[in-house]
């Protein structure tokens, strides 16, 4: 059994959905970041950083910060999601990481500046706007030519999609991106994705009108 905080967020959604196709026992504990949750002593003790998503699995007595950590540990723990060739292996790992560093932290700031702060800085607003199109752009080709960014799905795509899934945040037409909307669709088609979008609490997933 792992206990599970989180809350309605890429972040968290990325381990839910993780959680959900690996078929991992969880239970949930809603962090809301909205109300300071996340600075509860309690949960300091599991997530030093104040962030969310955060594990404890029961049966290791380890409890883990960090997105992109968990899904490699939850990877590990089952034997899911990683391919087992080093080739594709290291490509999941590398594009696990190039969301950590690049795709998740550019367009957090472009979710602050084009959707909840609009109109504050228009440097920030084409500067965060240019880097989320360029990472599209990045993300487009590496899909042009298989169907999940490190060949099969892995955690390297359970850790993009949920960004994706705020396009409209992030005021991105997917429709220009082809190929990150075919990929976009199809995992947004399977049960676990809907389930652990689902978590904390029940949302539908965005599609583009024109899908
Ligand atoms: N690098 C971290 C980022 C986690 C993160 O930014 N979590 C946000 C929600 S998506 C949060 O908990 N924010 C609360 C705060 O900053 O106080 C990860 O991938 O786990």
């Amino acid at each position: 059994m792992i206990d599970f905080y989180t809350f309605g967020t890429p972040n968290g959604r990325k381990v839910s959905i993780a959680l959900e196709e690996m078929g991992l026992d969880y239970e949930t504990r809603s962090i809301d970041i909205t109300k300071d949750e996340q600075f509860d002593p309690a949960f300091l003790a599991i997530s030093p950083n104040n962030k969310i998503p955060a594990i404890f699995d029961r049966e290791t007595g380890v409890s883990m910060m960090e997105s992109g950590a968990i899904l490699y540990y939850l990877a590990t723990k089952t034997g899911d999601f990683l391919p087992n060739d080093a080739h594709h292996h290291w490509q999941a790992i590398e594009w696990l990481n190039w969301q950590m560093g690049g795709f998740g932290p550019m367009l957090g700031q472009a979710h602050h500046f084009l959707h909840f702060n609009p109109g504050k800085s228009d440097y920030a607003e084409q500067r965060f706007g240019q880097e989320t199109r360029r990472l599209y752009g990045v993300l487009d080709r590496q899909l042009s030519d298989r169907e999940y960014v490190a060949g099969t799905y892995s955690i390297a795509d359970m850790a993009i999609w949920p960004w994706v899934s705020r396009y409209e945040f992030q005021k991105v037409d997917l429709t220009e991106f082809p190929k990150v909307l075919r990929w976009y669709q199809a995992i947004a088609a399977r049960p676990a994705v809907i389930a652990g979008y689902s978590v904390p609490s029940a949302s539908d997933i965005p599609m583009p009108t024109s899908a």
